[in-house]
């Protein structure tokens, strides 16, 4: 495996410096910044200071990382609680931008950024587009929808502060996009990787071999995907497949990326210190046992976040990665505590269906859980689309195939779904996150 830190031709950017601390330094940088953003929290933002308090607290009392668990969780019924401006910690004379999600229920959630926080995101992604080996000379498609996600703009502020050639297209306009990418030599994507399967089916649709363009790297994020899914999406397409993480309570992507070794996202651990913890107690899991990633902002100036709770069910590599960073890694996100449905008992989420679908030849990588209560029992039926070739072939052979997929689910899950085989293009496809669940139950 290369070291890149020697091998300065390769891999190796110098924004990526940050990315090789010695473990020492990194934590005394970390304890450092927590305490000063613990003290800002606390003269700043009310309800921090008052959960303080409440807990008998202050911010002298965080001798050491460790302290941090003494500290209150923040959770996404906050940013809810205090809309839309209540969590910051910058007047808005210094605030330069807002951004917002929306969530699934009534208002969104906002997020804002002084222009320090701005250049951190910027230096964030820069160094995630650099962990992938991408650089100047690089053009990158940047997919991801502008507005108030920070998909867009955060790729964006990143790919310019590399010194790479960004194109601002934005999401969908499909067909746009697939002429833009051959005519303009495009050497990466960004784009959630349900989207990038839409654009790699239509390419094929209009002749387009992927494989023949220059593309080399896909940054791809903003959903759950597995690693079935890379493998599907590397052999469809010829590039590589790095996953991108970041939710926007915390800075938006840039969060943590993974770096050539394809092992998983490295935390940039230098502006976001993460913890997993049980989902069920909140106490701490030692790395190498799966929890819910906290996360809490240490450089974040308009908007800190302290022990953020995340849903994101992951986690922390014990060992160290072959690329020499020293940020710790986390396995894929390839789910959320909150994604998780019940079915007859049983704790189902939908990256398990997806890991047992694409184990199976004939498939394609678009598939759509629904739920349904029939006579007062809830059923799943998982509908998969498969090649036009199979879904023309024998009702024995479907037949067969279905079954075999029934059965893959069932070791993967401990469930028995029924399955239906659809057409190519049968289930709606997306711009930006993909919608895997339908859940008919509530309606
Ligand atoms: O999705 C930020 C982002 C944009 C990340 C572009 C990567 C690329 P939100 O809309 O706030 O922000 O959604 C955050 O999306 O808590 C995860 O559940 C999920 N998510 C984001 N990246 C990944 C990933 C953006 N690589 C929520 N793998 C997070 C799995 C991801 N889930």
């Amino acid at each position: 495996m290369i070291n890149y830190r020697q091998d300065l031709g390769k891999g190796y950017h110098p924004v990526s410096a940050p990315d090789f601390l010695p473990i020492s330094q990194l934590r005394d940088l970390q304890l450092r910044k927590l305490k000063a953003i613990v003290q800002r929290a606390y003269d700043r933002v009310s309800l921090f200071r008052q959960r303080l308090q409440d807990r008998d607290l202050t911010p002298a009392g965080l001798k050491s990382l460790d302290d941090i668990v003494k500290l209150p969780f923040t959770e996404k019924s906050d940013l809810r609680d205090t809309y839309p401006f209540g969590l910051f910690a910058s007047p808005m004379q210094e605030i330069v931008r807002l951004h917002a999600s929306s969530g699934t229920t009534g208002k969104p959630i906002v997020v804002a950024y002084t222009q320090a926080d701005v250049d951190v995101w910027a230096s964030v992604m820069a160094r995630s587009f650099a962990a992938c080996g991408l650089h100047e000379s690089d053009i990158i498609q940047n997919a991801y929808g502008y507005g108030l996600f920070t998909g867009g703009l955060g790729a964006h502020y990143g790919a310019e502060a590399l010194g790479a050639t960004v194109i601002p297209i934005s999401g969908g306009n499909t067909q746009r996009q697939l002429m833009i990418m051959k005519d303009f030599g495009v050497t990466a994507i960004c784009c959630t990787p349900s989207y990038f399967l839409h654009l790699l089916e239509q390419g094929q649709e209009a002749g387009i071999d992927f494989k023949k363009l220059p593309l080399r790297a896909g940054v791809f994020g903003a959903e759950p995907w597995t690693e079935g899914m890379r493998h599907r999406i590397e052999a469809l397409s010829g590039l590589k497949a790095y996953d991108l993480y970041g939710l926007s309570e915390i800075i938006g992507p840039g969060v943590a990326m993974e770096c050539q070794c394809q092992t998983g996202p490295h935390i940039f651990e230098d502006h976001f210190y993460p913890e997993i913890v049980n989902i069920k107690t909140g106490k701490p899991c030692p790395d190498g046992v799966e929890g819910e990633l906290v996360l809490t902002t240490l450089s974040k100036q308009a908007m800190p976040m302290i022990r953020y709770r995340t849903h994101d069910i992951t986690v922390l590599a014990p060992e160290t990665c072959a690329c020499g960073r020293t940020l710790r890694r986390f396995q894929r996100i390839s789910r959320r505590s909150d994604d998780m449905f019940i079915i007859r008992g049983v704790n189902v989420y939908p990256s398990q269906i997806e890991t047992a679908l694409l184990a199976v030849e004939g498939t394609l990588p678009h598939y759509q859980i629904i739920l349904r209560r029939e006579h007062g029992l809830d059923e799943v039926e998982v509908q998969v689309e498969v090649t036009a070739e199979v879904f023309s072939d024998t009702v024995g052979a479907l037949e067969n195939l279905q079954s075999q997929l029934s059965l893959a689910i069932e070791r993967t899950v401990g469930l028995r779904m029924q399955v239906r085989l659809v057409q190519p293009r049968t289930i709606p496809r997306s711009e930006g996150k993909a919608k895997r669940v339908i859940d008919q139950r509530k309606m």
